[in-house]
């Protein structure tokens, strides 16, 4: 471990911040509604000759006007999009399902790409399980051998590209990263299983888990962002009370599974395209080239990159709807070249109401929501249910409120209830410039309402998950933290990535344990992204594992408690702060959290704790 500069408190705003990078280009006003018809964001030809509305009726209702020109390739149901939905297989308890990893080559868009894959699919299976019961995976890794012999050894640079683990992201069930799964060993070290092994997992669902849309993806540090921003990752399903409201259980269930895919032309294969740096080398998006250990690799075509990339898709469902490439103008290297590609369709009849299922699986892209035309009635984050569905109008032309706002991870389960209004309407993502690089809007699929009528009705109430419910007293936090996420460019401690990324001002330690605590203890964290002095130079998504928190402040806002939501992951904007409360209820033993930016994640952003049995700690 090449960890020395650990600790060394004098980098601390010693270094240029990225924000100083960031003044000198032109930043875009965040989310302005319309922008899908500013240069650079052209509309597939095949909408028709229109770059799409006038600025300032994207998000409006204008679409039933035939305002907003069909992006759609052809009508898309669920089962076209190669998630299966429906009850799980499971009998007596257990779900049993297999995971190979492996190498998957096709074509996205007329572009060969080679990708990393669960069982040659992306996304991969749609796993589904109930409370109560044992989803089991048998988690096989087939992908080949890498070549990490030129590793220094710090655990904060890219490493065993094709080694793997697993993590089910947001299940509320034992830690599992660490050996053996459940320990409470703080020098535990990770899950390891390197090409040609292969891992049984056995996960099992407490009675009260809330059923919802969860999803799983590796986790082994060094790799994660590098196996799953080349396709790994999918759904996991819990199904249980929820899917008995007879208002839920008569509506179509659509998975909407997000995924981005950044690639770079094979060093090896010409005219192939995939994303497989070689040990230590790293993708400057400044200059637009290669380094290794500090200098030109002009014969490498790719490295490791903190989110920019030579090509990024973006699919729906393992469809490309949206590609970006690198901006070649030293001016504007942190605003990738925006293409709109043609999108799915869902076709609705007028008053049919529908369940979407949204997982934003990307590896650092902060998705703002709005459904144009259409109420989104909000039922559900990160898997657990409000009691009683949130109605969230669609903003006003020209505003730039999501509807929801997906972190990286978040999933968003809602019922769209199909308007009296034949039309396209337009499921978009918002542009933002909350992150390092700046996010154009995207057009992600669309909805037909048709000229059928099909009335169907909302749920006025929704199951209460006890588990979460009711929300947590103010009396009842015994501990308060406080988690700063910060970091420096050009890097020190981390010289090798060239950059930076910490918690409390860490890098990640495997065998550190920074912070403890029991079973039964209620905790308030404080989640904080300074300015620039403190190396905040942009947001990131808190993520924590084994329980879900409430989301109680953001920024100086209080949320009253009809508005709190049990999440897993969370948006801290830049600049700000975000408070949350958790209860560590059932599972001991050590685990993580982090940064949901995979990149950041995987160069040091994360950190160990240890959840110790009740009554260990005084
Ligand atoms: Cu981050």
């Amino acid at each position: 471990m090449n960890e020395k500069a650990q600790d060394d408190p004098s980098r601390s705003g010693a270094q240029l911040p990225r924000r100083e990078w960031l003044k000198r280009v032109s930043v875009a006003a965040a989310g302005t509604a319309g922008v899908l018809s500013q240069a650079g964001c052209n509309p597939a030809p095949a909408a028709g000759g229109t770059a799409g509305p006038t600025a300032g009726t994207a998000a409006g209702p204008h679409a039933a006007h035939s305002a907003t020109p069909a992006l759609a390739r052809a009508p898309a149901t669920a089962s076209a999009v190669n998630v299966p939905v429906g009850p799980p297989p499971g009998t007596r308890g257990t779900d049993l399902y297999e995971l190979d990893c492996r190498l998957l080559e096709i074509q996205l868009a007329g572009t060969k790409v080679r990708l990393r894959s669960y069982n040659g699919m992306v996304p991969g299976p749609l796993l589904k399980t109930r409370p109560g019961h044992t989803l089991k995976v048998k988690l096989k890794n087939s992908l080949p051998p890498y070549d990490s012999s030129a590793w220094g050894g710090n655990h904060n640079v890219p490493h065993h590209l094709s080694s793997t683990n697993l993590h089910v992201h947001g299940l509320d069930v034992a830690p599992h990263l660490f050996v053996p799964v459940g320990t409470s060993d703080p020098l535990a070290r990770m899950i390891h299983v390197p090409p040609g092994g292969g891992f049984d997992y056995s996960f099992a669902l407490p009675d009260d888990h809330p059923p919802g849309l969860y999803w799983y993806h590796p986790h082994h540090h060094g790799s994660t962002a590098v196996q799953a921003v080349s396709g790994m990752a999918g759904g996991i399903v819990v199904y249980g009370d929820i899917d008995e409201v007879p208002e839920i259980k008569t509506a179509r269930d659509i998975p909407l599974v997000v995924q981005d895919i950044g690639l770079f032309p094979s060093d090896d294969t010409p005219g192939l395209w995939e994303y497989n740096p070689r040990q230590n080398a790293i993708w400057q998006t400044f200059g637009g080239k290669v380094t290794v250990l500090g200098k030109d690799a002009p014969q490498l075509k790719g490295g490791f990159t903190t989110g920019d990339y030579a090509l990024r898709f973006y699919l729906l469902n393992s469809e490309p709807f949206f590609k970006e490439t690198h901006n070649p103008d030293p001016n504007n290297a942190t605003a990738p070249v925006p293409v709109q590609l043609p999108v799915q369709r869902f076709q609705l009849a007028q008053g049919e109401v529908v369940r979407f299922r949204l997982l934003n699986a990307c590896s650092d892209n902060l998705m703002p929501i709005v459904v144009e035309g259409h109420v989104l009635q909000l039922i559900a984050m990160d898997g657990v249910n409000f009691p009683a569905p949130r109605a969230v109008a669609a903003p006003f032309p020209g505003t730039i409120t999501p509807q929801v706002l997906l972190a990286p991870a978040n999933r968003a389960e809602f019922l769209i209830q199909a308007v009296q209004r034949p039309g396209i309407y337009r499921i978009l993502q918002l542009a933002q410039a909350q992150q390092f690089l700046q996010s154009a809007a995207k057009v992600i699929a669309e909805i037909e309402v048709t000229a059928a009528s099909k009335p169907m009705s909302l749920p006025k109430t929704l199951p209460s998950q006890k588990r979460y419910y009711p929300l947590i007293q103010d009396s009842e936090v015994v501990a308060r933290r406080t988690i700063v996420f910060g970091g420096a460019f050009p890097g020190v401690a981390n010289p090798v990535v060239g950059i930076d990324f910490l918690l409390n001002n860490m890098q990640y330690q495997e065998q550190a344990v920074p912070i403890l605590t029991q079973l039964g203890a209620v905790e308030e964290w404080t989640l904080q992204v300074f300015g620039q002095h403190h190396g905040g130079t942009e947001g990131h998504p808190f993520h924590i594992h084994v329980n879900h928190f409430e989301v109680v402040a953001i920024g100086d806002t209080r949320l009253p408690p009809g508005q709190v939501t049990l999440q897993d992951t969370v948006w801290v904007p830049m600049k700000s702060q975000v408070v949350v409360r958790m209860r560590f209820k059932q599972f001991a033993g050590k685990a993580v959290f982090h940064c949901h930016i995979l990149p950041h994640e995987d160069t040091g952003m994360m950190q160990n704790f240890l959840i110790l049995p009740a009554g260990q700690l005084s």
